[in-house]
């Protein structure tokens, strides 16, 4: 592994904007690998022995967030593990901390820009408590929504912004189709030189 030879993208919005929808999509088209925060929090949750089960259950639960060594050192080792030397990296749903975001660009690799997809906050509630009918996650219920949502504005968007500050953000209106999200992801991109 070699940052130099790695290019990370970061993938943020608020909760259920579609940052693993387009992910899929990105994947496909473009040979990236796709590390969700979120999903490899909730395999480290489930995995037998997992001294950190307990603790990642109940901050989901709550919608806050998991401290960042437990999510930083996932996400490192998914790197190695899985840089299959094509060196594109998809990183879902992280950094949505300051000091997340600091600890993994000096310690992992800096990111080259983040995707932000923007979406009114009553659309992502219904998309939630829809999918929460069929997705099994303990956060898809009108509680745990409401403080993904507080935890949302109040910590990750400052994260956006920092990245802003850098002119390292690329933001898309969230609210049509995911084919039609996807166009735009695509042409945006495009400028960025993929
Ligand atoms: N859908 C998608 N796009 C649509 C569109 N354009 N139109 C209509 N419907 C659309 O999509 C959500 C739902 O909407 C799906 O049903 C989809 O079909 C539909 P999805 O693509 O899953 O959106 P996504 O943005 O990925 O939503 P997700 O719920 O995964 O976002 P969160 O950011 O809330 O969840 P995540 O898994 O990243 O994090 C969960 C928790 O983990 C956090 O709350 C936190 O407690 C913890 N966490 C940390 O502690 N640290 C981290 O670094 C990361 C997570
Ligand atoms: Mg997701």
């Amino acid at each position: 592994f070699s940052p130099d030879k790695t290019s990370v993208v970061f993938v943020l919005g608020g909760p259920g904007a579609g940052k693993g929808t387009q992910c899929a999509k990105l994947v496909r088209d473009y040979g990236f690998t796709h590390l969700s925060a979120g999903d490899l929090l909730r395999a480290e949750q489930d995995r037998e022995g997992s001294e950190f089960g307990d603790m990642i259950k109940e901050h989901i639960k709550d919608g806050i967030i998991v401290p960042m060594e437990v999510t930083v050192h996932l996400l490192e080792n998914a790197i190695l593990d899985k840089d299959e030397g094509r060196g594109r990296f998809l990183i879902d749903g992280f950094p949505r901390k300051m000091d997340q975001a600091v600890r993994f660009e000096e310690a992992v690799c800096p990111s080259k820009f983040v995707l932000f997809f923007d979406c009114p906050e009553e659309i992502l509630t219904e998309r939630l408590i829809n999918r929460g009918k069929t997705s099994g996650r303990a956060d898809d219920n009108a509680e745990s929504i409401k403080k993904r949502f507080k935890t949302f504005v109040e910590t990750s968007v400052p994260v956006v912004e920092y990245f802003d500050k850098q002119d390292k953000v690329v933001k898309i209106k969230a609210v049509k189709s995911p084919d039609e999200i996807y166009e735009e992801v695509k042409k945006r991109m495009g400028e960025k030189g993929f």
